[in-house]
């Protein structure tokens, strides 16, 4: 490796390992790895996957891919022979801004478990030149600018591959770009990237506004472009044609280059729709296989024995419906299709709440799927049992064989050996280096729960985690932490059901305790991240709050030295690897019933953390690996809120007006204190929302939200008791390895 670098750097800069700085060392590590996973044989097989997705949150790459190549000690101690260390090389690296939040995320953990498994897969997918926006936190508000992250040097490579889109009225070239995704210690396969070599950056102005209607030149420029109007939502259509239409391309292209009979497509091709962002590969197919010579029956036949849904969340503005207006601008070529599914979907059941186009001319995206793919998977126990109880239930009564269950899971070569590296070390000196590759051998940890030793060892790796990320949040932020203070985090995407809202009021309740002389055993670290969506508003006046709450307390003498709330500027895969292993309480307070999985809660749980959560997704079966001693859950189960929705029994009002004690805090929104610093329009909004309406229902559960919390807070000062219980977690996250999950999609659905 040393003399491959030398060699880089010389060519490239006319330098060495001594004279060159750390952007160069990068580029020379990049030029390197990526020549390394270039000799790695590709996966083959008879049947390929296709993940199609819209987001890819594959974080920064190089890392990971010195992992899986089996080289990252060998160039963490020559680069430390150089007086350099990885992580600051690594700074130089720009994340890819492809994904937003758990769908994108995991997407990324799939790529890395199918290639570690050596199945034959690649992702598909899309390359937003900006993606995501950049999270500014400025005055207590976020702020959206742009997030520009591709660079001359990067893990992209142009395939010279093309296809062309054909959307009504124009046609635009779609490019391929790859990026190499490296099994552990196996073969690789490839995220393949489509975009537009028309799309111009200069279009972008103020923040993150731009020409929504110059499809050309913003094709590819945003994930999830501002939706809030048709132009918005007419340009979503735009990007999820493009992909699908590129990809089925790349299907036939490559089923026929590697022999396979298209007639018989589903023998050589296997696509997972994430979501139903992809869902018009199924007409696009089914419209490509009939120009090939085969018969709509025979088309739609195939079709559906190939593609596959997972669903990603129950809440119903997320279920896409577009007005057939829109898909008939965009892709007239495929309306013809659609109805053709609509009146053979029509004739299985007139049952209009299965409907493919509604009353109202609206195209119902997952029905298409449930109706014409073969499988439909939720992905957590309880998730999947909604899905087939409540959400899906009609075809549920059509399709039962159709509907199985895959709980989520996390890559362990990001979320353990590359973000937490001295936990993983430790791990192995105990155990061995089995986990690795097998997760499950994690339980082994089990017979060190009564040893004192270890119990200190884990806890002390937690504190160097902590100071670490102290010193990260202090250089990046100028944020001053107390590293003996009780790590307390919430991190994931702002919304309502989320429900950041109420550890915002445990955080004034905290407050007003201590200014009432009630300190509590330790001091707390309350840390938030989340980006908003730029136009939920609500989403936006919550981080508005919190960051009010935040600079209050550290105005105030009596508290500042107790509590401390902090918000992390632009949460990311990044930021992620950092904050997790420095974690005490893993905050997964979802309205039961809301969150399909939440795989945050894995990670946590994986380094040492221990959950404080409702008996929601995924949290339900940590609950049930760990047992009860080690995981605190509060709160209304999944089939008392669907039945508060299903009743309209729910008014937060009531529960205001007859609870002094929760009025007392949500009063405090609009106190003088907070009004004197914050905006008072979106402060009075924020109140009105939670007092008037509160769809979430942060109110229903706050009381024994913060008694359990208070109860967490005592029990943390059992230090041994508490690294038992994070020793048992850590045992227990074997289930949720990625790997796990994806030999279960590949037994139950793809079979390759
Ligand atoms: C929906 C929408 C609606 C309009 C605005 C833009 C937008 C973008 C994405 C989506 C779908 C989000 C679905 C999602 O991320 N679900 C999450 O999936 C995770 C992986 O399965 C799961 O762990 C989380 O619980 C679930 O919320």
């Amino acid at each position: 490796m040393e003399q491959a670098l030398q060699k880089i750097l010389k060519e490239k800069f006319e330098k060495t390992l001594e004279t060159a700085d750390s952007r160069e060392i990068y580029i020379a590590l990049l030029y390197f790895t990526r020549d390394k996973m270039a000799d790695m044989p590709v996966n083959e097989g008879k049947r390929k996957l296709y993940y199609v997705s819209a987001e890819f949150l594959i974080g920064k790459l190089l890392s990971n891919n010195l992992i899986n190549l089996g080289l990252f000690d060998e160039a963490r101690e020559l680069l430390h022979r150089y007086g350099h260390e990885l992580t600051e090389i690594e700074e130089s690296e720009n994340e890819p801004s492809l994904g937003n939040g758990g769908l994108g995320r995991l997407a990324a953990c799939f790529l890395d478990s199918i290639a570690s498994l050596n199945l034959c897969g690649d992702g598909a997918g899309l390359n937003y030149h900006d993606g995501l926006f950049y999270q500014k936190l400025e005055n207590n508000y976020q702020r959206e600018v742009k997030n520009p992250w591709m660079s001359s040097d990067s893990w992209l490579t142009d395939t010279g591959v093309h296809f062309t889109v054909e959307f009504g009225g124009f046609t635009m070239d779609s490019i391929m770009y790859d990026i190499c995704v490296p099994g552990y210690q196996g073969r690789r396969n490839a995220l393949h990237l489509f975009d537009s070599p028309t799309v111009d950056e200069s279009l972008i102005g103020d923040g993150i506004s731009f020409d929504k209607t110059d499809i050309p030149r913003n094709l590819t420029l945003f994930l999830y472009p501002d939706d809030s109007d048709d132009a918005g939502r007419l340009l979503r259509v735009y990007q999820q044609y493009f992909l699908v239409s590129s990809t089925a391309q790349l299907i036939l292209k490559e089923t026929k280059e590697r022999g396979g009979d298209l007639a018989h497509l589903h023998e050589y091709v296997a696509v997972q729709i994430n979501d139903t962002h992809p869902t018009m590969i199924i007409p696009e197919l089914i419209r490509l296989l009939v120009k090939e010579g085969l018969s709509m029956d025979e088309a739609v036949k195939e079709v559906s024995l190939t593609c596959a849904y997972t669903n990603h969340t129950i809440l119903a503005e997320a279920l896409e419906k577009w007005p057939a207006a829109f898909i008939e601008k965009v892709a007239p070529q495929l309306m013809p299709i659609i109805k053709e599914l609509d009146e053979r979907a029509k004739k299985i059941s007139d049952d209009p709440r299965v409907a493919i186009i509604d009353k109202d001319n609206r195209v119902h995206m997952a029905h298409i799927d449930i109706h014409f793919g073969y499988s439909v998977n939720g992905v957590a126990a309880l998730h999947t049992e909604i899905l087939k109880e409540s959400e899906l239930h009609p075809f549920y009564e059509l399709y039962p064989e159709k509907f199985n269950n895959k709980t989520n899971g996390i890559t362990f070569r990001r979320w353990l050996l590359h973000c937490n590296p001295n936990l993983a070390a430790y791990v192995e000196s105990l155990i061995g280096p089995g986990f690795k590759t097998d997760a499950m051998e994690l339980e082994k940890l089990l017979s060190f729960t009564d040893d004192e030793t270890v119990l200190e060892k884990l806890l002390a790796i937690k504190q160097e985690n902590k100071e670490e990320l102290a010193g990260y949040l202090k250089e990046t932020q100028g944020i001053v932490l107390n590293t003996e203070s009780v790590f307390d985090i919430q991190v994931k995407r702002l919304h309502e059901y989320k429900r950041q809202q109420m550890n915002a009021l445990y955080a004034v309740y905290k407050y007003l305790q201590i200014k009432a002389g009630h300190l509590p055993p330790r001091p707390i670290t309350m840390i938030f991240g989340a980006k908003a969506a730029p136009a939920y508003t609500i989403a936006k006046d919550i981080i508005h709050f919190i960051m009010c709450l935040g600079q209050i307390i550290d105005n105030d003498p009596d508290v500042r030295d107790w509590l401390k709330v902090v918000m992390i500027e632009n949460y990311n895969v990044t930021k992620a690897a950092k904050v997790i292993p420095a974690c005490d309480i893993s905050e997964q307070i979802s309205l039961a019933s809301k969150e399909a999985s939440g795989t945050g809660n894995m990670k946590f749980m994986l380094n040492g953390a221990v959950t404080l959560g409702t008996e929601d997704g995924a949290n339900v079966e940590i609950g049930e690996l760990v047992g009860k001693e080690n995981i605190y859950t509060f709160g209304k189960s999944s089939d008392e809120v669907i039945d508060l929705y299903a009743t309209h029994g729910y008014s937060s009002a009531a529960i205001y007006d007859s609870d002094p004690e929760i009025a007392e805090l949500v009063d405090f929104i609009i106190d003088k204190k907070m009004i004197r610093i914050g905006d008072v329009y979106a402060l009075c909004r924020l109140y009105k929302e939670i007092v008037g309406k509160d769809w979430f229902m942060t109110l229903l559960d706050l009381k024994e939200y913060i008694a359990v919390k208070e109860k967490m807070l005592m029990d943390y000062e059992d230090r041994k008791a508490w690294a038992k219980k994070s020793l048992v977690n850590i045992a227990k996250a074997g289930f949720f390895s990625s790997d796990r999950t994806i030999q279960e999609y590949n037994d139950d659905i793809w079979h390759l």
